[in-house]
C-alpha cells in the first residue's frame, strides 16, 4: 500500500486550543516509521496551508471562527482530492472540523472513480449539527452534516462537489448526541451503533456486517477516528472526553477487522490535543491503532477472518 501523510493543524473548530499540535505529536510518536515497518510506502506530504480568510456572517451568533474554518475546508477539500489520486491519505488533525474538507475531497475522488463512498465515523459524537442547530458554536460539531449535504451551509461553506450519502455512513461509538442531531441522524438514514448497541451486540458482529455491506457494493471506505471514540481512561488527550468509550481491545479489534477487509482507502486522525496528554500516551495509542489498521498482527493468521 502507498500512504500519504497530510498534516492539518486546525484548532479553531474545537472549544479549546491545542489540536494544532496534533500532527507534531503523531509524527513524534513515530507514525511514519510504524507504517513503513509494516512494508508500506509512506510519503509525508507536510502541512496543508489554510486558504485565504474572507468575511463570513451567519445569524447564529454562537458560531466560532466561521471564516477560518471555511478557509480550512476549502484548502483541505483540495488537498484530500489530490492526496487520494494514487494513495491512501492519512489526515492528521487538527480538530474534527478538518473532516468537512477531507470528506468532501474524498467524495469527489470516489465519484470520479465510480465507487460508492462509505464512511465509518468512530466518535463519541456524531458531529451532525448544522450552522443553525449548534448551540456550542464549535465547528468540530458540524463536519458530517456538511459533507452529507444537510441544509444551511450554502453560501458560507464551499459548495460540495459531491455529497457523502448519509445512508452509507456508520456512526460507531456514540454516547453524546444533542437532540437536534438525534432527529437529523434518523431523518438522514445514518446507521448509528451507539455504545448501548455495542454493549448489547459486541463490536465484532456490528463491524462484520458493515464491512460486508461495503464489500458487497464495491465501495471505498473512509474512516474518521476521533480520539474521544476511545475511553478517556486510555486516551486522555482530547478536549471533549466522554466516559464509557471504546476499550483498548475494542478499538484494536475494529482496526484489525478493517485491516483484514482491505477496504479502507482514507483515514482521519482527529481531536488529539497533546497539551492534555500524559507523556504522549494518547499519540502513542493512536500510532498503535494505525499499525493495527495497516496490518500489524499479534500472530499470523491463516485466512481473512471477518
Ligand atoms: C457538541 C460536542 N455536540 C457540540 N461536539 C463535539 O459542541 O456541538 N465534541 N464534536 O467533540
Ligand atoms: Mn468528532
Ligand atoms: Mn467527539
Ligand atoms: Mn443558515
Amino acid at each position: 500500500m502507498r500512504c500519504r501523510i497530510v498534516g492539518a493543524p486546525v484548532q479553531d473548530g474545537a472549544g479549546r486550543m491545542g489540536c494544532e499540535m496534533g500532527p507534531s505529536a503523531l509524527r513524534t510518536a513515530g507514525l511514519v516509521g510504524a507504517i513503513a515497518e509494516l512494508g508500506h510506502e509512506v510519503v509525508d506530504m507536510g502541512t496543508v496551508e489554510r486558504a485565504m480568510v474572507r468575511p463570513a456572517v451567519h445569524g447564529n451568533l454562537a458560531l466560532k471562527a466561521l471564516p477560518e474554518i471555511v478557509a480550512w475546508t476549502e484548502a483541505l477539500t483540495d488537498a484530500a482530492y489530490r492526496a487520494s489520486a494514487d494513495a491512501m491519505p492519512i489526515f492528521l488533525g487538527g480538530d474534527h472540523s478538518i473532516s468537512a474538507g477531507t470528506l468532501s475531497g474524498i467524495a469527489r475522488r470516489a465519484a470520479e472513480l465510480g465507487r460508492p463512498l462509505f464512511v465509518l465515523w468512530l466518535d463519541a459524537h456524531p458531529d451532525f449539527h448544522t450552522l443553525d442547530s449548534t448551540t456550542s458554536g464549535n465547528l468540530h460539531g458540524v463536519p458530517l452534516a456538511y459533507a452529507s449535504g444537510q441544509p444551511g451551509f450554502d453560501g458560507l461553506f464551499p459548495d460540495l462537489p459531491v455529497r457523502v450519502d448519509p445512508r452509507r455512513v456508520c456512526a460507531f461509538g456514540l454516547r453524546s448526541v444533542d437532540p437536534a442531531e438525534r432527529r437529523a441522524l434518523t431523518a438522514a438514514g445514518v446507521t448509528v451503533h451507539d455504545m448501548r448497541v455495542i454493549d448489547e451486540h459486541g463490536a465484532a458482529p456490528l463491524m462484520r456486517d458493515f464491512i460486508a455491506r461495503v464489500a458487497a457494493e464495491g465501495g471505498l471506505l473512509h474512516v474518521s477516528l476521533d480520539v474521544d471514540f476511545l475511553d478517556p481512561a486510555i486516551a486522555p488527550a482530547v478536549g471533549t472526553t466522554v466516559p464509557g468509550g471504546a476499550t483498548f481491545r475494542e478499538a484494536h479489534l475494529v482496526m484489525e477487522m478493517l485491516s483484514d477487509s482491505g477496504l479502507v482507502s482514507s483515514l482521519d486522525l482527529v481531536e488529539l490535543n497533546p497539551f492534555l496528554d500524559e507523556r504522549g500516551r494518547t499519540a502513542t495509542l493512536l500510532v498503535d491503532l494505525v499499525a493495527s489498521l495497516m496490518g500489524r498482527r499479534i500472530m499470523d493468521r491463516p485466512t481473512r477472518s471477518f
